[in-house]
């Protein structure tokens, strides 16, 4: 008989006051009150363990990397070299040679375009992409198919924000070349179906990507069972250092890329007459890589794992849950974004503020959340609204949270009534 699977042990209070405390820019106050920061979805805070292996880096093994036969470079490469693994083992990847390192998730897009889709995209060709993308899951492709004279085809969404697979079925057929979709929206927080659609897509004989920027934050990852061909990801989302990330691709995909930026490291031979790259990753990886960085967000990753993944999602999903609540039952306010899945992220439009003036507002009452178009402009434009409101949230935003952006909603509203 199938063994039922049991639900994640929920983080106590306690637990969540610990991990809490381990994020020294958490205890602070802003404009007097404490600091709510509910603006995770941009970009997470860092725990004291990857602010204490950036400086115990910087401090015993700084060095530059894969150059130097000192002490220092072969402990600084061993670090940097020893995430490629643990970032293979965290989203379940059979092999750190498909891990390449990025600036972000949008860095790994630009790559695949740049670089899989230079050589496999042709005039005629569709890429289709959702409607409810980042930017960085839509300009790179719209740049692509602008030289090679290529189509973006959108797959639509509902007024939940949930992806329309029946359209999605409709509009795969033997042109598409790529299906690039986000796991989790920025903007809304709708969990799509990507591991269904990914299969699909194969069968149009299609390749496909997935953004992962905000699903890694708040799910265990398997690129294996997801059997996606690329998948994207940013390090500053994970309580990691900014300006890193990853990309997976799979080994063979990988193999047949040309190289994108050319300098050291990425090379296997350089003369005038003619020059040969390194194998993947490294041929995607040009020059000095940010070193400390990266090493930061193999800290980070132990750091939620230690946590637990799933402890992570169920704690947060609790908070979501309850803040939904709440704000329903505020007049005039419309949540953007009720997808039957969602991870992280509660958007709203009031009828009576400005998402900006309420960000700015909330601000005076300690609160941090983020107000604008969150770089997915085809999602308000959906919506019928400039902008939103967006309240995002992480393993350390506790329930006093919830109820202190809750009440700072409310007492800014009676400003505008
Ligand atoms: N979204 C947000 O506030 P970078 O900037 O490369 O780390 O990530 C880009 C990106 C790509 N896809 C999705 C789904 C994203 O959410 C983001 C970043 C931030 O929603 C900053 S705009």
């Amino acid at each position: 008989m199938a063994k039922m699977r049991e639900a994640p042990q929920l983080l106590s209070e306690e637990q969540v006051q610990g991990i809490r405390s381990q994020f020294p820019i958490l205890a602070q106050e802003i404009n007097g009150k404490p600091l709510c920061y509910l603006d995770s979805a941009a970009s997470a805070q860092k725990p004291r363990a990857v602010l204490d292996c950036l400086a115990g880096f910087y401090s015993h093994d700084y060095s530059n990397i894969h150059r130097g036969m000192h002490t220092l470079s072969m402990r600084a490469t061993a670090s940097y070299e020893a995430v490629r693994q643990k970032i293979a083992n965290f989203i379940g990847a059979s092999s750190e040679t498909e891990i390449v390192f990025s600036s972000g998730t949008t860095g790994a897009i630009n790559l695949v375009a740049q670089t899989w889709g230079r050589v496999n995209v042709h005039a005629g060709d569709e890429i289709l992409v959702s409607e409810l993308e980042h930017h960085s899951n839509i300009v790179p492709w719209q740049l692509l198919a602008e030289e090679k004279g290529a189509k973006i085809v959108v797959i639509p969404m509902d007024d939940e924000g949930d992806l329309d697979q029946s359209a999605y079925a409709n509009l795969l057929g033997e042109k598409t070349k790529l299906v690039a979709v986000s796991q989790v929206s920025n903007a809304l927080g709708s969990i799509n179906p990507v591991k269904s659609m990914c299969a699909l897509a194969h069968e149009c004989g299609a390749v496909f990507l997935v953004d992962g920027a905000q699903s890694v934050p708040h799910m265990t990852i398997d690129v294996v069972d997801l059997d996606c061909d690329f998948f994207a990801f940013s390090g500053h989302k994970i309580y990691g250092p900014t300006g890193t990330g990853a990309l997976f691709g799979k080994g063979e995909l990988l193999a047949n890329m040309p190289p994108w930026q050319g300098g050291g490291d990425m090379i296997d031979q350089v003369s005038f007459s003619g020059t040969t790259y390194n194998a993947a990753p490294m041929r995607f990886e040009a020059g000095t890589p940010n070193i400390s960085a990266v090493i930061g967000m193999g800290a980070a990753i132990d750091w939620m794992l230690d946590i637990g993944l799933e402890a992570i999602a169920a704690h947060e999903n609790v908070l979501l849950k309850l803040a939904t609540e709440l704000i329903e039952e505020i007049p005039r306010i419309r949540v953007i974004g009720t997808a039957k899945r969602k991870a992280g992220v509660l958007s709203f439009w009031s009828d009576d503020a400005h998402p900006q003036d309420l960000g700015t507002i909330l601000d005076q009452y300690g609160v941090a959340i983020r107000a604008g178009h969150h770089c997915a402009q085809p999602v308000m434009e959906h919506f019928g609204v400039p902008a939103t409101a967006r309240a995002s949230f992480a393993v350390y935003n506790t329930r006093e949270d919830v109820e202190q952006f809750i009440s700072a909603l409310k007492k800014s509203l009676e400003l505008f009534a």
